[in-house]
């Protein structure tokens, strides 16, 4: 499954079927992008072609006439499963006329059958005529893995009327018959054992590796970024502060590209993008089919093959499409290919209630990331952080989680400054500083822990509000330093309390600062209720300011004024 060469533009293999054709595809779309020689061809099974994330990439790829090669290697069977069990179109090469384009069957154990096909395929995408789907038939002779437990599932007759078609023994006969000597031929096939013996012999010499190599092999280096001196006066809101960072990243470095779902005429539904489609134009600011896993598929490719892709999550509810991309793909492939991949893919987008929008549009789902090695994610809750931070993510060679609260689109205006700049990832604010209390909050909760903790000062209760503006890598520190200066630490987060992000700091709090606490650790957040439509409902289920200031008092309960 690890096996690549980057350096050869071969992007590797892949655990999860169908995935390899998304990001072959994303890496076509760099080639159209770069407008170079270069082509993407996907190789993938049968089985692949099931799969939902196989029929989104290929509409991308023939709705923009990207220039790939789809190879599809109809050895018979997924697992256990054969073609007829699982396609209700015997010939696969017949699925590719749903996206506008051609598909042939040939004989894929006909070695020149193959090479024609391919050579034909390739020049038509480097003329610039779109992709072509080859469905080359062959067999597997073996089982599907090692595993050599599975009841058969196969004739005798079957596998030895393919053993007779044997593509390497034909190609002998084939080149025998036209004058190359049995003697040329056992030389090239000895030339080959020899080569895979040397490979297997390397391989089994070779040191166990040491566990060291582990840690380094997640993340690619990060970026050194520091504030600005100043903020200065101007002020804006949050969608103007992300689309500003937008633009300056898109100027500074011509690798930026945006594409997502009405994020091109209209700029975005909530007009994060506004305008960037006029000053970049249609191949930087790509407007998509709704199709999550393709876009997803888009940017891991793209991202792997030297772009620098930003793609839109209209409502972050819709990432579950998405998350074989960014939780099996871009989060782990350096790691699955030693630390040698970048993936500098940002998957941004609106999360979070408040507007109205119901269960499957107003969740926050920062804990099924922040779960995982290999991602970054990125809250911000001030206009001033998130242009700060966009840049960042933009320019951190590692996949990027970029979180919006839908809320903060539409609450006030703040001080940003009008130049571009970044702000370290991994480094939490102070928001109020205060000797009582610690109050930890994220996105919408960072403004009513405010009003909290002057709610709070109303009875004598001193609060500091600390925002982590990155939950991963998140700024340990300043939250133990907090909580060992006031002992007490209430967590305010939007999602439901159970499992959510507070649990984890309640756990970083007692193992590193047990000692400091003078009271439990207290969280507020949903109750385990999905967002519901009706207004007074929803008001209910999203902390208010006046539930994390109880939990503060709760918390300073026994506290001398
Ligand atoms: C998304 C996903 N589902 C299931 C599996 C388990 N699995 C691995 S390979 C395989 C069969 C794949 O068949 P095919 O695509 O025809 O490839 P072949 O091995 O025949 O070349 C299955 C079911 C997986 N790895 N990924
Ligand atoms: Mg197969």
């Amino acid at each position: 499954m690890h096996v690549a060469a980057l350096d050869l533009n071969v992007l590797g293999a892949n655990g999860i079927v169908g995935a390899g054709v998304g990001i072959a595809t994303g890496a076509g779309f760099s080639a159209k992008l770069r407008n170079d020689e270069t082509i993407g061809i996907a190789f993938f099974g049968d089985g692949s072609v099931n799969e939902g994330s196989f029929h989104e990439a290929l509409n991308m790829a023939g709705l923009w006439r990207l220039p790939i090669v789809y190879v599809c290697e109809n050895n018979q069977y997924g697992l256990s499963a054969s073609v007829s069990e699982s396609s209700a179109v015997p010939q696969l090469s017949r699925r590719a006329a749903s996206y506008g384009i051609p598909g042939i069957t040939i004989d894929g154990n006909d070695v020149e059958a193959v090479y024609t096909a391919v050579l034909e395929a390739v020049s038509q995408a480097r003329r610039g005529e779109g992709p072509t789907f080859i469905e080359a038939l062959t067999y597997r002779w073996g089982d599907h893995s090692m595993r050599g437990n599975l009841p058969r599932y196969r004739t005798h007759d079957e596998e030895h009327t393919w053993i007779t078609k044997d593509p390497i023994a034909q190609l002998e006969r084939i080149l025998t018959g036209r004058g190359v000597s049995l003697e040329a031929l056992g030389s090239i096939r000895e030339a080959v054992e020899q080569e895979l013996s040397e490979a297997e012999a390397f391989a089994k010499s070779s040191p166990e590796p040491d566990p060291s190599v582990l840690e380094s092999a997640v993340y690619a280096p990060h970026i050194a970024a520091r504030e600005p001196e100043g903020i200065g006066e101007r002020e804006i809101g949050f969608v103007q502060a992300l689309n500003e960072a937008l633009s300056l990243e898109m100027e500074r470095d011509e690798q930026v590209v945006l594409f997502g779902e009405d994020v091109g005429k209209i700029g975005g539904i909530f007009g994060v993008s506004t305008g960037l489609l006029d000053r970049f134009g249609p191949e930087r600011v790509r407007d998509t089919p709704i199709s999550e896993a393709g876009i997803a598929g888009l940017g891991v490719g793209a991202a792997l093959t030297g772009m620098r892709p930003v793609i839109e999550v209209q409502f972050f509810d819709f990432v579950t499409l998405m998350m074989d991309m960014i939780v099996n793909q871009a989060a782990k492939l350096r790691f699955m290919l030693g630390g040698t991949a970048k993936v500098p893919l940002v998957v941004r987008g609106p999360q979070g209630a408040g507007i109205r929008m119901a269960a499957q549009h107003s969740q926050c789902l920062e804990t099924w990331f922040t779960q995982v090695p290999g991602l970054m994610v990125v809250a911000p809750s001030t206009p001033y952080d998130a242009k700060g931070l966009l840049a960042t993510a933009i320019r951190e060679d590692n996949p990027v989680v970029f979180l919006e609260h839908k809320l903060l689109y539409l609450t006030g205006k703040g001080p940003v400054p009008e130049g571009t700049y970044a702000i370290p990832f991994g480094k939490a604010t102070v928001r109020r500083r205060g000797k009582d209390v610690t109050i930890v909050a994220t996105q919408a909760m960072v403004p009513r822990a405010i009003t909290a903790a002057n709610d709070l000062a109303r009875d004598g209760i001193d609060a500091e509000v600390i925002d982590p503006r990155t939950l991963w890598p998140l700024d340990e520190d300043a939250i133990l330093t907090s909580v060992r200066k006031t002992h007490r630490l209430v967590i305010a987060h939007e999602a439901p309390v159970q499992h959510g992000f507070g649990a984890e700091l309640a756990s970083l709090v007692q193992e590193r600062a047990f000692d400091w606490l003078d009271a439990p650790i207290l969280r507020v957040g949903a109750p385990r209720i999905p967002m519901p439509y009706n207004d007074a409902l929803e008001r209910y289920v999203i902390p208010s300011a006046q539930r994390i200031a109880e939990a503060a008092r709760r918390s300073c309960e026994g506290l001398e004024a």
